[in-house]
């Protein structure tokens, strides 16, 4: 008896993990986690691709592989303030579709576009 008892709180502890874990990818999925991605380098004072077309939710990630400090500035979309040599940034999901010139602000020769298709 004692051991059906066992047997019958080990099952709904069992299937209570599994809900847990349903739960979770569902909630992943809503806040972008499982959302596709893409990488800009900034690498030798440039962005690369300096041109990159992303579906609406993609998650667009810069990754700052030079030696100096960059930013990801699109003014009046986004700013991702310094990113620090070796450190990634990421506009999290991109949600609005258009197209998004931005620039380094500390250096204004690099200049690249993003363009989030709807
Ligand atoms: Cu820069």
């Amino acid at each position: 008896m004692a051991a059906l008892l066992r047997n019958t709180l080990w099952t709904a502890a069992a299937a209570v993990t599994v809900v847990a874990a349903v739960n979770l990818l569902g909630s992943a999925s809503q806040d972008g986690a499982n959302a596709p991605e893409q990488l800009v380098r900034l690498e030798n004072m440039a962005f690369s691709p300096a041109s990159l077309t992303v579906q609406r939710g993609t998650k667009v990630i810069w990754h700052n592989l030079d030696v100096v400090p960059h930013t990801v500035t699109a003014a009046g979309a986004f700013d991702s303030g310094r990113i620090a040599p070796g450190k990634r940034w990421s506009a999290a999901v991109v949600h609005t579709p258009g197209r998004y010139d931005y620039v380094c602000a500390y250096h204004p020769g690099m200049k690249a576009t993003l363009v989030v298709q709807p």
